[in-house]
């Protein structure tokens, strides 16, 4: 493969070559690797950036409704659009994006439109990296937003939350006065709220649900990175599109001023060293998957099992073995 080739192609923005650039970045093998780190070595000299926007939200809420009407209203606006999606339960694997192209389907026959499902990795750490040499991929090839969907379980949310510029968490109405069981830590990642399905008789419920998640944002502590009035709650309807361009007029307030700040750059430093440590910490832990480090941990183990060695003994002897 002519990698310096496929990177022109990938800055030209072909679509194609993109589809394949990220199917490299995919890729387990070790030569592949080797490529794929050139590859994004070749594509970074660009220095474009996009709008990356992390989506998440419980399975039913509405997201890849969101994300087909919100990324057809961004393309009427000029602006090119990539959608990755983050899913981190193994049942679903394959690609919810991918049984999904038909409720996408407008979206994905537009030309300056690019959506790729989720691969079929299980290990968080490997999903980790590659969404995020996607990102930088889509980036190269000039898209203008990248949105990252995931569903709201486990740890992928802080995951995608430490990819964007901005996290948005998508929320169905919801009678009675109970706040969703939405974790506290979501809220607090949380730039924008956006209460979906603000439509027909959902849309007093909608109302209320809003307003309580708008208390409830203003009780968390004041963060350095938000203006005055964010994170916010506002109503959305996937379905009608009411709502869609003020919840996009308050993300490019918020970017616009976090750029103005010098909050955007700072934020996207402090992300590029928590991924640093990220890999040199799945670096380390590989250490331990080679057959010889899997047959030494068995033989500690019995020992440690049978009583003839303490665990602590054994994890020291371990790391010894392994000169860490
Ligand atoms: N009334 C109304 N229904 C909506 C709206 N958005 C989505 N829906 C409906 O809600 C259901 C679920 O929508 P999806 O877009 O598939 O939800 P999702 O969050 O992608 O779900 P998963 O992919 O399973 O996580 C569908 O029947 C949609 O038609 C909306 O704004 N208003
Ligand atoms: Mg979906």
């Amino acid at each position: 493969m002519d990698i310096q080739d496929l990177a022109q192609r990938v800055i030209a923005g072909e679509r194609r070559a993109l589809a394949r650039a990220i199917t490299l970045v995919e890729s387990g093998r070790a030569d592949h690797r080797a490529q794929a780190v050139a590859l994004l070595e070749a594509t970074a000299p660009e220095g474009r950036q996009a709008l990356r926007i992390g989506l998440s939200g419980t399975p039913g809420v509405g997201k890849s409704t969101f994300i087909e009407a919100f990324g057809m209203f961004l393309i009427e606006q000029g602006l090119k659009v990539a959608v990755l999606a983050v899913d981190p339960s193994s049942a679903r694997s394959g690609g919810s994006i991918l049984g999904d192209k038909t409720r996408m389907e407008t979206l994905s026959r537009q030309k300056n439109a690019f959506i790729r499902p989720s691969p079929s990795q299980a290990q968080m750490g490997g999903v980790a990296r590659r969404t995020r040499e996607a990102v930088t991929l889509c980036e190269a090839a000039g898209f203008d937003v990248v949105l990252i969907e995931t569903v709201g379980v486990g740890q992928s949310e802080t995951m995608v939350a430490e990819m964007a510029d901005l996290f948005l968490l998508l929320l169905a109405p919801a009678g009675g006065d109970e706040l969703q069981g939405v974790k506290r830590g979501i809220m607090e990642i949380a730039d924008l709220i956006l209460v979906n399905k603000a439509d027909g008789p959902l849309k007093e419920t909608a109302m209320r649900t809003c307003a309580d998640y708008a208390g409830a944002l203003r009780l968390l502590r004041k963060r350095v990175y938000d203006p005055e009035g964010f994170p916010k709650a506002l109503m959305v309807s996937a379905v009608t599109h009411d709502g869609l361009p003020e919840a996009w007029k308050a993300m490019t307030e918020l970017a616009d001023w976090r750029r103005a700040e010098g909050h955007w750059d700072k934020r996207r430093a402090a992300q590029a060293i928590h991924w640093f440590e990220e890999d040199l910490r799945l670096g380390l832990l590989s250490v331990l998957d080679t057959p010889d480090a899997r047959a030494q941990i068995n033989a500690l183990g019995a020992r440690v099992s049978n009583g003839t060695l303490s665990a602590t003994r054994a994890a020291e002897e371990m790391l010894a073995h392994l000169k860490i």
